[in-house]
């Protein structure tokens, strides 16, 4: 057998089973061999597609994920998605076939770009070691949650190999906490009187919902999450939901009034604590986390705990003494009357023209089925489906945006819900984000995915026009010309719709009612004359 056809049986063999890519000569043998042992290709129409396709179907699935590209090129266009996927530690293996002389046209220091965005480089080092190579770049992509670049040299690919059958992955490893950071966190507990829990993304793991829940129960903590595990704690009723920019007046109120803040797989950075401000000047912090350097990265911390969160959380959850803590009637009674944004009031300021934002999203919201999986682009529009569209749990909202890229949005809804069969995909975009990542509006056709794709279009880069207008700096460079984005949909073969009133959305509900067998996308028409309340925020912190 062939090197390229052994590292792609190898890949599928150990548990890789969705590859996404643009397939050309360098990557074709690897790619097929793992479609012949079992593995889904998907084929996107750019790299930066597939890298964010495959790091949503990463977070959404709770697996691994490849990305296959060609040499040079094809890694260089996946890099945006590949840095995001990096900064998120989500395991993803990148086979990118490799030129090693530095005169052809494909040279690139492939090395050199993976460490530039925090991936880990690796490579197929000889016909002998080619399936042990690869094997071991999905260990360290699964173990230690990282986006591993494998290269896979061209010289090498035609060689013949024995093709071992591939070695098991080492069992996972639970980090256990210390002894003596379980009894500092249960006196931490057990002093408060009003903590809050924020999870993070290292709370999304088996079984960490119910030890949070568990704990929080006993010691009387309200809970949070960080954006990226929205939806952890949905349909618990001492849930704030989302912690930072994007959290409702109330919300943001009870978390700045804890004594105690504890972050659980929480980096607790400026967004998720509104570069501080969401931390009452009473307050202790504490931060459990499996990654040492992960502790105190962001802000000085009081109690930092190496470990797991569901082995941290049930160490402590025996041990602490029950308390009311935080949790009264009064606090249930304004969670559950003002926490939710969308019962928050407003002033709609939609025309005859243009709908609000917060008015388009509501109206969403009470006609999408509940089992939903929400993608958010970047932009001003991004806390409106954020925060106004419910999600079941966890696995209902995906959100790459560690790198503040826009134009991820939508391939991440791709890799949702090819993650997430059972959920109706949404993809919440800007008109920016949406027309960067127009390509993939053929792979949503062509893949026959029930989608509603729906673009918040001001006809602006609307972040830039608010950050810079009330300054009265010149916005010509921001602002564009109206594009009809449902013609453009059309023509990839979606329905689509134009919103200028919530009486537009009426087709919606035909189109939830029927087979969703042609996706929808909603060419918003939205109000652009005012800042979204998180961005006002995110300009205050600067
Ligand atoms: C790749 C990339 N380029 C540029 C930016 C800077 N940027 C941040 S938000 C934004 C505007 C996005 O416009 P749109 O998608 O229409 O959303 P809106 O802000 O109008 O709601 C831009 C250009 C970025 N974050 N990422
Ligand atoms: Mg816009």
């Amino acid at each position: 057998m062939r090197v390229a056809e052994a590292v792609g049986r190898a890949l599928a063999e150990v548990g890789v089973d969705h590859v996404f890519g643009v397939v050309g000569s360098g990557n074709f043998h690897v790619t097929n061999a793992m479609v012949a042992a079992g593995a889904r290709f998907v084929a996107a129409r750019h790299e930066g597609g597939a890298a964010t396709m495959a790091d949503a179907y990463a977070r959404m699935s709770g697996t691994v994920a490849a990305v296959s590209v060609h040499q040079g090129c094809g890694l260089t266009n996946a890099m945006t998605g590949l840095a995001e996927a990096a900064k998120s530690r989500t395991p993803l293996v990148v086979l990118a076939a490799e030129v090693t002389q530095p005169r052809s046209n494909f040279y690139v220091d492939q090395d050199a770009l993976a460490r530039s965005v925090g991936a880990v480089p690796a490579r197929i080092g000889s016909a002998d070691t080619a399936v042990a190579d690869a094997v071991r770049a999905v260990t360290t992509a699964v173990r230690e949650r990282r986006t591993v670049l494998l290269n896979l040299p061209l010289d090498l690919q035609g060689l013949e190999t024995e093709a071992p059958a591939p070695a098991a992955m080492p069992p996972p490893v639970t980090a256990e906490p210390d002894e003596a950071d379980v009894e500092a966190m249960v006196d931490a507990l057990a002093r408060s009187r009003r903590p809050v829990f924020v999870a993070g993304r290292g709370a999304r793991g088996p079984g960490c919902r119910a030890a949070l829940e568990t704990l929080a129960g006993s010691c009387g903590a309200l809970l949070a999450t960080s954006a990226v595990a929205k939806g952890l704690f949905h349909d618990n009723p001492w849930s704030l939901d989302v912690s930072g920019g994007f959290a409702s007046p109330a919300a943001a109120e009870l978390i700045r009034g804890a004594d105690l803040i504890v972050g659980w797989g929480c980096a607790l950075n400026m967004w998720t604590m509104r570069h501080g401000r969401l931390i009452g000047p009473e307050a202790t912090v504490a931060q459990v986390d499996v990654e040492p350097d992960a502790i105190g990265a962001h802000r000085d911390v009081d109690l930092g705990v190496v470990g797991d969160v569901r082995a941290t959380a049930e160490a402590v959850g025996a041990r602490v003494p029950p308390s009311p803590g935080y949790r009264s009637e009064p606090v249930l009674e304004e969670i559950a009357a003002s926490v939710r944004w969308r019962d928050v009031p407003y002033a709609d300021n939609g025309t005859a023209e243009r709908i609000d934002s917060r008015t388009l999203s509501i109206a969403l919201d009470d006609v999408l089925p509940t089992e939903r999986v929400i993608a958010v682009d970047s932009g001003n529009f991004m806390g409106y489906p954020s925060m106004f569209l419910s999600v079941p749990d966890e696995w209902g909202f995906c959100f790459t945006q560690a790198f503040q890229s826009i134009g991820l949005g939508l391939a991440t809804a791709v890799g949702a819900a090819l993650a997430q069969p059972g959920r109706l995909p949404v993809a919440a975009l800007g008109d920016g984000g949406a027309l960067m990542s127009v390509a993939e509006l053929e792979t949503v056709a062509r893949l026959g995915l029930p989608m509603l794709v729906v673009v918040y279009n001001d006809a602006a880069y609307g972040a830039e026009v608010h950050h810079f207008g009330p300054d009265g700096h010149p916005l010509d460079t921001v602002r564009f010309p109206p594009t009809d984005i449902a013609a453009i949909a059309r023509g990839f073969g979606f329905e689509a719709l134009t919103v200028r009133s919530e009486a537009d959305l009426a087709p919606v509900s035909t189109w939830l009612a029927g087979d969703r067998a042609t996706p929808l996308l909603i060419d918003a028409k939205v109000t652009g004359d005012e800042p979204s309340w998180w961005l006002e925020e995110a300009f205050r912190g600067h």
